[in-house]
């Protein structure tokens, strides 16, 4: 049975679609894995294409907080250098502006500044903070490991992390990435996600794209997480 999509679910996905963000066709990923599709958050750069996105994010926070289980309150929005700190500004922006849910929002530098504030820090705080990390595209779950890395080595509590896309794919202890991910932060609704691999092919099964659904079926098979 196929995956149902909310409207802010399509809306990232054909948003993702028409900026060249969303592609199927042949990748290869950092992990060396042949995919039969890649999403590129990078390229989601437009005014319209932020707000569908941050949008998403947004809603996909408020709604985590109000599940059981779910995501702990927290304090600062935590978005990694370079493409989290658009999106972080922005969902922190949509949270207080739709959602009455008032947070800060802090980023890292990629490389250390040794004058004036110095640090690699920037933006509120986040020593003795709950944190939430915001990041886009998970496969294996390196990326997100660093940036929890990241904010722990400042005295942050990181609570919880929200992600674009959830691959749903193996991770690096040989369950899912997001139940490895969950149990290093708040276990279980700890780490909600805009969209997961099986909401991509429920779009193309709506819209009968069937070649690139039994490329993703073949590829899920291989590397999909089964836990
Ligand atoms: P992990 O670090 O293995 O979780 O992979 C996540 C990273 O892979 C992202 O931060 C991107 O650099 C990259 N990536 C994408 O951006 N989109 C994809 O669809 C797939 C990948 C990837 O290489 O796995």
């Amino acid at each position: 049975t196929m995956a149902t999509l909310e409207k802010y679910q399509t809306d990232l996905i054909e948003h993702g679609m028409s900026a060249g963000a969303l592609k199927f066709g042949t990748f290869t990923l950092k992990s060396g894995r042949t995919s039969p599709y890649f999403f590129n958050a990078g390229l989601l750069a437009s005014g319209p294409v932020l707000d569908a996105l941050c949008s998403a994010y947004a809603a996909t926070i408020a709604s985590a907080l109000k599940s059981t289980p779910g995501l702990p309150q927290f304090d600062v929005l935590f978005g990694p250098a370079y493409k989290g700190i658009p999106f972080a500004a922005c969902t922190a922006l949509l949270l207080h502006r739709d959602h009455g849910i008032d947070v800060g929002f802090a980023y890292d530098r990629k490389e250390a500044k040794d004058h004036g504030e110095g640090g690699i820090m920037v933006g509120t705080l986040v020593k003795g903070k709950r944190v939430l990390v915001l990041d886009d595209v998970a496969t294996a779950g390196t990326a997100i490991r660093g940036a929890i890395e990241t904010v722990r080595k400042e005295g942050g509590e990181v609570v919880g992390a929200v992600l674009m896309l959830d691959r749903q794919e193996v991770g690096k202890e040989g369950k899912s990435m997001i139940a490895e991910v969950e149990s290093l932060l708040g276990g279980k609704g700890s780490v909600p996600t805009i969209l997961k691999m099986k909401h991509l092919m429920a779009w193309l099964e709506q819209h009968g794209r069937t070649e690139e659904l039994k490329s993703m079926r073949e590829y899920w098979e291989k590397y999909g997480a089964k836990d």
